[in-house]
């Protein structure tokens, strides 16, 4: 008889591995803090449901052949000659067919509900005023720039709930992506470009944020946070961040634009405006979209100020 080995004694820590697997980046997407996010985590759990239809009978069904028909039993039936069923032919196609079809409607409409480039629709975002908010992927941090209200962080993005929030995103550096996992949805910072990405937290909290594309060396640490709180409480910290005595404007952007690893959270209560449409349009020859007229037009007094004196990272 077999003693109780080491490994016999690793078997009994068996039934904690799939909570340990849960525990590494992916447990977010299952706890989802907003209706992008929650919409993301059941279209995850429902293709999983509709994917595991085919992989656990295919599993069952091989080992059960492989046991059925084996050398040795001489009772199951032998058919040396055959080669073709219909009957297993539409089974084979049929299923898959089927599968990739429900796949292909539900990954359509999932992409189309929540369009990140479109305002939330009416009854998820409530009544509130919209929050707009430009992000910059800078090596490796994350610019936050508030333009209605005039300030920025490094790192913290504080949000109020039950607000829809309007994302403006690019990238000063290599391309990259911003992705809030508890609140769905993660759209790429390209330098030069503008992408939008549009969510909403319906509660507070405080969420992981990060780059989810490598972008180099310190990479790993490209992190930042995204606290959710009540509108009230939000009005206090962009109270405190206004009481600062830290501002951003062309001149001082080369200075914290600059790479670094692992930077401090850190609060502007002044920033200048049209600071993000300057750091896109230094990538454009100074051209830039306007909003209201979707004209190109030359991005004068900002590009001036963003790229000749921040811009180049000789
Ligand atoms: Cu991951």
């Amino acid at each position: 008889m077999m003693k109780a080995g080491p490994m016999k004694k690793l078997w009994r820590y068996l039934p904690a591995l799939p909570a340990l697997m849960l525990s590494g980046c992916t447990v977010d997407l299952l706890q989802p803090a907003g209706p992008v996010g929650e919409l993301n985590r059941n279209v995850l759990v429902i293709e999983f449901a509709v994917m595991m239809c085919i992989v656990v009978p295919v599993c069952i069904a091989t080992v059960y052949f492989a046991w059925k028909y084996r050398a040795s039993n001489t009772k199951a039936e032998y058919l040396p000659d055959w080669s073709h069923s219909t009957k297993i032919e539409y089974f084979i196609w049929g299923i898959p067919t089927v599968i990739v079809a429900i796949l292909s409607v539900m990954n359509w409409w999932s992409t189309h509900v929540y369009d990140p480039y479109r305002p939330l629709p009416a009854e998820v975002a409530g009544t509130n005023k919209p929050l707009n908010v430009q992000v910059v992927a800078l090596d490796w941090k994350w610019l936050f720039i508030y333009p209605d209200l005039g300030i920025a962080t490094i790192n913290q993005l504080d949000i109020p709930t039950k607000t829809a929030l309007n994302f403006q995103i690019t990238s000063d550096s290599v391309m990259t992506a911003f992705f809030i996992p508890r609140l769905g949805s993660m759209i790429y910072a390209m330098p030069g470009m503008q992408t939008q990405l549009h969510l909403l937290a319906s509660q507070s909290g405080d969420f992981l944020g990060e780059a989810s594309q490598y972008s180099g060396g310190g990479f790993s640490d490209m992190k930042f946070r995204a606290i959710a709180m009540p509108q009230a409480q939000f009005n206090e910290w962009v109270e405190k961040v206004k009481s600062e005595n830290s501002s951003l404007d062309a001149t001082t952007y080369s200075k914290y634009a600059a790479p670094q690893i692992a930077a401090p959270v850190h609060y502007f209560a002044h920033v200048q405006p049209e600071l993000f449409d300057g750091i896109v349009a230094k990538y454009n020859n100074g051209m830039m979209v306007d909003k209201t007229t979707g004209k190109v037009m030359h991005m004068q007094s900002v590009s001036d100020a963003a790229s000749s004196d921040t811009g180049m990272k000789e």
